[in-house]
């Protein structure tokens, strides 16, 4: 704001010879306003104004990485049983027996006196087939032979042919499997316990072995797995191992073994 002066007018002057001082006049006319001032020092700060708007909301982030493999949880409780398994099929049918032993002759049928027991004497039929043959004691009868356990007695392969040929027959030639089967069940019930020769052997050729009794090749055999193996080079004779089932084995002719005499 513009402060105005303001200051009365002067008195007229009083007598020079000194007269008293004359009395105050009245106040003059205000005098004219002065001329604007400079401008004033800049104010002091005033207050903050007041907190702006919250801005806006910002994006979704983005997703995260996937969480490390958790601990391997304990084991689970066993399971309930399984169901009962479905009925096999059907096996196939069993191959054909072997053809039977030929029965040992019958028994002779009563004399006819009562016609109804005369029927018995028919079963004599089947004995017909084979020879009636004698053996003689000491030897027994199975087929159309005649045959001598030597089971007391143990001999070189060549004292035990001797010795059968001796009696009228020979270390003993085996055929086939019913005359083998004849011969082990023999060995059964005597309880035999030892070695036995039979007459084959392959002294004359080795590794041809031939019957003693007519010098025929082997053409039934029974070797033990392995067999004949001619072990040391030495081994010509043959006989039935008692420690495998009395399945053969060629050996040096010279062991003490028994044997098993043939005739017809
Ligand atoms: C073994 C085997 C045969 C051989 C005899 C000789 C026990 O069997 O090698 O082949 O004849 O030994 O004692
Ligand atoms: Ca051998």
């Amino acid at each position: 704001m513009v402060i105005s002066e303001m200051h009365g007018e002067k008195g007229s002057m009083g007598s020079p010879t000194g007269g008293r001082k004359g009395n105050i006049g009245d106040v003059g006319p205000s005098g004219r306003k002065g001329e604007v001032g400079e401008k004033g020092a800049i104010g002091v700060k005033g207050p903050n104004g007041n907190r702006g708007v919250d801005g806006e909301k910002g994006t979704k982030g983005e997703m995260g990485q996937a969480g490390i493999v958790g601990i391997t949880g304990s084991r689970g409780s066993k399971g309930e049983n399984g169901f009962h398994g479905l009925n096999g099929e059907h096996g196939e049918k069993g191959i054909k027996g072997e053809k039977g032993i030929m029965g040992n002759k019958g028994p002779v049928g009563n004399t006819g006196q009562r016609g109804a027991r005369g029927q018995t004497g028919e079963k004599g039929q089947p004995g017909e087939s084979g020879r009636t043959i004698t053996c003689g004691s000491g030897w027994e009868q199975f087929m159309r032979s005649c045959y001598y356990f030597q089971f007391r007695s143990k001999k070189t392969w060549d004292a035990a042919k001797n010795d059968c040929h001796r009696m009228g027959g020979f270390l003993v030639k085996i055929d086939n499997t019913i005359e083998s089967w004849f011969l082990k069940n023999f060995r059964t019930v005597e309880k035999n316990t030892g070695h036995v020769w039979i007459g084959a052997h392959d002294s004359v050729q080795e590794s041809r072995f031939i019957w003693e009794s007519d010098n025929t090749v082997l053409t039934y055999t029974d070797w033990n797995p392995g067999e004949p193996n001619n072990a040391g080079r030495q081994e010509d004779c043959v006989h039935m191992n008692n420690n495998n089932g009395y399945k053969w084995n060629d050996i040096k002719c010279s062991h003490v073994f028994s044997y098993i005499c043939e005739k017809h």
